[in-house]
This record gives C-alpha cells, structure tokens and sequence, in this order.
C-alpha cells in the first residue's frame, strides 16, 4: 500500500502489543492507553471493556515500551464513595497522563446518568492513585493538561460538545489544577476533510522546539460507519491558544487487520505517547477498540506537516 512504503508512524512489527488475552482478570478489550515513563520504566494506564459493557482502567509496565506486562489489579475502577461515584457509575474511559513536578497527574472520561465527565486524579508513582476533583460539566471528554504553566497558570485541552459547534478542541486554563476558565475553542472538524465530524485531543502535548506537538483524532462519517484517524498540530511554547498550524494530512489510518475490525471497526484512537532521546517519539494506540498498538516517527516530521501544510484550524 503507497501509504507503508514511506509512512509517518513506523508500526512496531510485533503489533498489537497488548491484548485481552495479557490481562489477568476478564475483560474484553484493551485499548486507548495512557503511556508515561516513570523512573525508566514506561507505564501504561489502559482500558478495558468489562463483560457489562462498562469500562474500567488497567495498568502495564515495561522496560522496552514494546512489551508490557499487566500488574494483577485494575487502577482505577468506577468510584464507590460521592462526590467521584456519581459520575462514573456508568464507567471510566480513555486515561491521559501530565508529568507536572514530582507528581502524575491523570484525567479520564467518567461516565454516568449526568453524561461524560473529566475526573483529575493524581499519583506519585502508580502504585497509589487520588482523585482530586471532576473538572468538567458534560458532554465533555479528552482532557489533555499541559506539562507546564503559562503566566503562572495550567492549561488543558479537552473536547467539549454542542450542536452549534461540535466536537472540537478547546483550550482552558487555571490557577489551581481545580477551577477552570477563560475556555475558547482551537480546532474545529474541518468540511469535506478526513477530520470533518470530530476532532479531540489524543495524547499530552509534547514540548518541542518549535512549539507544543499535540497528536489528535479525526473522525470521518462514511456510508459504512466512522473512521478515526490521528493528526498533529502545533501551539505555540509561551501560549497553547496559538495554534501554529494543524496539518492538512493525517498521520495514521486503519489498516492493519486488528485496526479495521474489533469491537469498533476502522480506528485508530491515542491517548499517550513517549518522546525518546534520538528525536522520535513512541505513539500508541488503540486499535478498534480492542488491543493496543505502537509505531515510531520523528518529531522533526510530524513538526514539519503543521508547519508546511497547515490546514484551517476554525
Ligand atoms: C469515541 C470514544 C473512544 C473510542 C471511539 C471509537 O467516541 O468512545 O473511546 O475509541 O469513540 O469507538
């Protein structure tokens, strides 16, 4: 296929790295994870569909970033006590992961009779996990913080929803982690494109030299059902809300057998990658909805399709 001979994300050949068949207790799938590396080992915050249809949080780790082993409990599973259990009674979905100081922090999709939630948690080292607080009305989901202050504020992007301007990346800041604000939308899908339906935040930003690197999803509505893909865009350092360039060209489509068929058929959906010291960066995904994949591409790349060839961004 044209599209291997010269890709952008080079897919590991020992694709899908993590299945339903890794995990130690019964789920169904394993998919859209968060990747982090914590004192050299990478760290995986993983979801996984229970046989109610609800989906709970895994975690893996490895030394490599290609094989993981998945610990014998779940990380996070619905709340039990208030405030937290009211809004995910219906589960916990697609995990985020923001290196800021000496602490983890983690976002969610927490979903309930209330509709999708962001929940802010946090941990120093995966071994212990706190809830802080939800930080989103509904429909909101994606939720991606920034590994840094601006003007002595965070920054977060997340994908809220309305019919008037759908699915589309927001940016949002605040002093405290807790309370949120002057909120504007980024990215909007783009007409006739490969994003036209919706796009969302995929993985955390990376810091790059020539701004914040942010891979995210698009989805296309086709006579046979959605398709999503993954793109990049670039923000500036000193301020997220400018947007550099989004690329006009996807970064990753379905086409691995395991992406095109599985509980959802035809995607594609990050949530994590990992910036390496030789200039590229571990991308993960989801595939279908049901195993986890990785692939490697150079930042300088991904760097350059913002930048060369942007597409509209609102
Ligand atoms: C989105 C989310 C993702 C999922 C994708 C494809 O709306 O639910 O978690 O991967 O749909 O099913």
């Amino acid at each position: 296929m044209a599209g291997r001979r010269n890709p952008i994300i080079n897919r590991w050949k020992g694709n899908p790295i993590l299945t339903k068949n890794d995990v130690p207790y019964p789920v169904e799938t394993v998919h859209n994870a968060a990747v982090v590396k914590h004192d050299d080992v990478y760290i995986m915050l993983f979801r996984s569909h229970r046989r109610n249809g609800r989906s709970i949080i895994g975690i893996a780790e490895s030394t490599d970033g290609f094989a993981f082993r998945v610990r014998p409990e779940p990380f996070i599973t619905p709340a039990a006590a208030e405030p937290f259990a009211a809004c995910e009674e219906y589960g916990v979905e697609d995990p985020r992961i923001c290196k800021l100081d000496d602490e983890y922090l983690v976002t969610y999709s927490a979903y309930s009779r209330q509709g999708v939630r962001i929940v802010l948690g946090h941990s120093h080292d995966f071994r212990e996990f706190e809830r802080i607080t939800v930080i989103t009305q509904a429909d909101s989901r994606n939720a991606v913080i920034f590994p840094d202050r601006f003007a002595g504020r965070y920054a977060r992007l997340d994908r809220p929803h309305s019919d008037i301007l759908p699915w589309s990346i927001w940016v949002s800041y605040s002093p405290d982690l807790i309370h949120w604000g002057d909120s504007r939308p980024l990215i909007a899908p783009c007409p006739y494109h490969w994003d036209e339906m919706k796009v969302g935040p995929g993985a955390t930003p990376i810091r790059t030299h020539k701004g914040w690197l942010s891979i995210f999803h698009g989805v296309f509505k086709t006579m046979d059902g959605a398709v999503y893909r993954l793109g990049v865009a670039l923000h500036a350092l000193d301020d997220p809300s400018e947007v550099l360039g989004v690329a006009d060209n996807w970064i990753l489509q379905p086409e691995d057998p395991w992406e095109v068929t599985g509980y959802v058929h035809n995607v594609v959906f990050c949530c994590g990658a990992v910036e390496e010291d030789d200039g590229t960066v571990k991308i993960y995904w989801g595939g279908a909805d049901t195993v986890m994949c990785v692939g490697t591409a150079y930042l300088n790349e991904l760097i350059d399709m913002c930048l060369s060839n942007p597409r509209p961004t609102l």
